[in-house]
């Protein structure tokens, strides 16, 4: 099968993965900025179907309203000259010293008034773009000193900012839905929002949450030493899943923004075995975008950007193949057959059962023989031997 990247795989890039220049916490930066509207064209001769970035990737702090006007417009016709679709727009409320308590907690209300407008306006410019995904990475909320915030307060306030941008999408009747990204810390020492599960639960309690989801990155969740791909299928089955930040990392260190499946493989492997063939009892591909969330490493120069980029479209398509094979062998399938994989689907009680029935069930509990479900040998070892061998390319 091919592993080149086109459009119907729906890869796309941030312009600020590509973009990174590469300045660090301890050195300058050691490639040229690039023109965003040439890293477009680049990315879509690659194969890739979209790009997502952040109003100041193309559009400077300070610029003029004209100045803005001029760079979206320029975008716009590249957007038509390559067909490429800006699929997500997300907005810097980071990079700049106003953002340094955050935007929406930050404890100065001028900042969080200043910083829910400047989303706002965003959001009108990711309808204009067509963008059905707005994506808030909460970077600097957050604190280094637990004595620095009320952080009753600040989730109220946090709620208060994202409920009031999902409003504005409704309100203007904009195709546009929020995708939440979790981080646990790194800019800030703790952010708010630390983990999917956080960010699910908090989604819960607003007001308009039914437009607002999560846009999990790979290298997030592994910094706080959670499991990615359980990450994902619990939004999944919260129907939350509305965007993905795909990456690599090597466990709980900085946050290392490598290529997809450059950091633990295998976790990669189930990851893309999700996205593509569904969970057994719920078979079916994710519909969004397979959006890369990198950065190319310090020690690349130009040749390495554009490599780095076609890496990770590379990484998703031979895990695509793999993923596919592994789970049509025969071998496979009656491993999870044995395994009890496809059991798990069946409800625990019969169907019609009460609890009084259930309660009356001698042979649930009084009378069950406890010998075979604690001598089962249920073969996992077995069965992920076979996935780690088609993922090494080792069968089929
Ligand atoms: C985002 C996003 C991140 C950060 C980071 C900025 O929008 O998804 O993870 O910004 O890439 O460097
Ligand atoms: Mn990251
Ligand atoms: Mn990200
Ligand atoms: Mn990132």
């Amino acid at each position: 099968a091919s592993v080149t990247p086109s459009p119907e795989d729906r890869f796309s890039f941030g312009l600020w993965t590509v973009g990174w220049s590469a300045r660090d916490q301890f050195g300058a930066a050691s490639r040229p900025d690039l023109d965003p509207l040439e890293s477009v064209r680049r990315l879509a001769e690659l194969g890739a179907w979209g790009f997502t970035f952040h109003d100041n990737d193309l559009i400077p702090f300070d610029a003029s309203e004209a100045e803005r006007e001029r760079l979206v417009g320029r975008l716009k016709q590249t957007i038509e000259e390559t067909g490429t679709v800006c699929e997500m727009v997300t907005t810097d409320t980071f990079a700049e010293p106003i953002f340094k308590d955050g935007a929406f907690t930050s404890n100065d209300r001028r900042v969080r008034r200043y910083g829910l407008r400047k989303v706002l306006r965003n959001v009108d410019l990711a309808a204009e773009l067509g963008a059905t995904t707005f994506v808030m990475w909460g970077g600097r909320e957050g604190t280094e000193y637990d004595s620095s915030k009320d952080l009753y307060a600040a989730l109220d306030r946090y709620a208060e900012g994202i409920d009031t941008v999902a409003g504005y999408i409704k309100s203007q009747g904009y195709d546009m839905r929020i995708g939440l990204e979790p981080k646990p810390n790194e800019p800030r020492g703790n952010i708010f929002l630390p983990t999917i599960g956080h960010a699910l639960a908090f989604i819960d309690r607003l007001d308009n949450g039914d437009v607002v989801g999560v846009n999990p990155e790979t290298g997030h969740e592994q910094m706080a030493t959670l499991n990615y791909t359980h990450g994902l299928a619990e939004a999944l089955w919260c129907d939350k899943l509305f965007h993905i930040d795909l990456n690599g990392q090597n466990g709980p260190m900085y946050d290392q923004d490598l290529v997809f499946g450059h950091g633990n493989l295998i976790s990669a492997f189930f990851t893309v075995d999700l996205l593509e063939n569904g969970f057994p009892s719920k078979p079916g591909a994710y519909q969004g975008a397979r959006h890369f969330d990198y950065k190319p490493s310090r020690t690349e120069h130009l040749d390495g950007v554009w490599d780095s980029a076609a890496a990770n479209m590379q990484m998703y398509l031979l895990l695509k193949q793999r993923a596919v094979a592994f789970r049509q062998d025969p071998d496979v399938q009656e491993a999870m057959a044995q395994s009890g994989v496809l059991e798990l689907a069946e409800p625990t009680l019969a169907e019609g059962e009460d609890l009084t029935t259930f309660l009356a069930d001698r042979s649930a509990y009084e009378d069950l023989d406890l010998t075979g479900p604690s001598e089962r040998n249920y073969g996992f070892v077995r069965l992920h031997q076979l996935a780690v061998e088609h993922l090494m390319g080792a069968r089929g």
